[in-house]
């Protein structure tokens, strides 16, 4: 069922669902493949690929970025992808960077429905070409609210999964010595959807954007639903306006989070940037897909349009959810009780 609005879903697969909760440790899976020569179980594969768009200048129209990201999807699709990744806030640049009032952002930057006539080419080219994909954009409601939102939509053109941000970065008031402002605490409400998961494809899936991604809360919620695989999307500027970070640490956080939380979850997760220089303002690249080793298994090597494809074996995080990461077995959350009690750092507990 086609997900319009917060409150409506798809309804989660029953066969996936059951195929998640049970243990695979040594057993003969009757629905797909058996125990290879290792006695493990056999590969589930699935072709996921990240579209990495370089940048968005403020004079790029709707239709230009979607006509790129069409030619990547073509592209991802030649090559194998099932699923493809595109960035956070993809339709446009990065527009928290500019100082504006709020009707003058929904005017120029604001989706108020999803697919619209610009952006329905796309999901025409995904039905054409029976490949998934994961899309942010700014949503205006008909109530009026502004989201930083991303899309799941399937291989039919439907979308399937709605995403709302929760972690927002930045500030709501004007910085008026900063070289740029981060200003989605001014153009966004925090996200009312939470971290849900979404079957599609025999696939379970999470979402989430951008500075969500450094959260470990953000995927233990998901993987506490199975989720198997969690796509998102980022624009990370270069420069740090808040203190004197080192460039090269943008990158790197950016990737620790990554791998840190695929292995401590068992799942792969596949991120997309908007990156390059968009109007003088530079954001990082370094696009990746990552196992659930924790290991990067493509990234991007340019900070221009760039798709990578991985052949991502789902059945990798089930060792790893089955023995070191068994959080029916291992997890013990009476002792986490301050992580949902408390939001900043406090005292000692008695
Ligand atoms: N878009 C986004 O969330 N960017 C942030 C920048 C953090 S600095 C205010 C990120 O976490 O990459």
């Amino acid at each position: 069922m086609p997900v319009q609005s917060g409150q409506e879903r798809a309804t989660p697969c029953r066969a996936l669902n059951a195929r998640l909760k049970a243990p695979h440790k040594n057993e003969f899976d009757t629905c797909r493949g058996g125990l290879n020569n290792r006695g493990m179980n056999d590969k589930r594969t699935l072709g996921l690929a990240v579209a990495q768009l370089g940048p968005v200048h403020l004079a790029d129209t709707r239709e230009a970025v979607v006509e790129r990201l069409i030619h990547m999807l073509k592209d991802a699709a030649r090559r194998g992808a099932e699923m493809v990744v595109f960035p956070e806030l993809a339709l446009t640049t990065f527009f928290p960077r500019y100082w504006m009032s709020e009707p003058e952002a929904e005017e120029r930057f604001f989706e108020r429905n999803m697919p619209n006539p610009q952006v329905q080419p796309l999901f025409d080219a995904a039905k054409r070409l029976g490949v998934g994909f994961y899309l942010g954009y700014a949503e205006l409601t008909p109530e009026g609210r502004r989201f930083n939102t991303s899309i799941l939509v399937d291989t039919t053109g439907a979308v399937v999964g709605k995403y709302r941000k929760i972690h927002l970065p930045g500030h709501s008031e004007r910085k008026p010595d900063a070289p740029f402002q981060h200003l989605e605490k001014k153009f966004f409400e925090v996200g009312d959807l939470g971290f849900r998961v979404f079957d599609t494809q025999d696939v379970r899936y999470g979402m989430c954007i951008c500075n969500d991604r450094r959260w470990p809360e953000t995927y233990r919620v998901m993987a506490l639903q199975s989720a198997e695989v969690v796509v998102l999307g980022y624009n990370t500027p270069s420069q740090n306006i808040h203190w004197d970070e080192p460039t090269h640490l943008r990158t790197s956080t950016h990737l620790i989070s990554l791998q840190a939380n695929a292995y401590q979850n068992g799942i792969w997760v596949a991120a997309a940037a908007k990156c390059g220089s968009e109007d003088g303002f530079h954001m990082i690249g370094s696009s990746a897909i990552v196992a659930p080793t924790g290991e990067i298994v493509a990234r991007t090597l340019t900070e221009d349009d760039e798709v990578i494809v991985v052949d991502a074996d789902l059945r990798i995080g089930e060792n790893f959810r089955n023995h070191v990461f068994n959080f029916a077995k291992h997890r013990s959350p009476d002792h986490y009780r301050l992580i949902v009690e408390r939001t900043g750092a406090g005292d000692p507990i008695a």
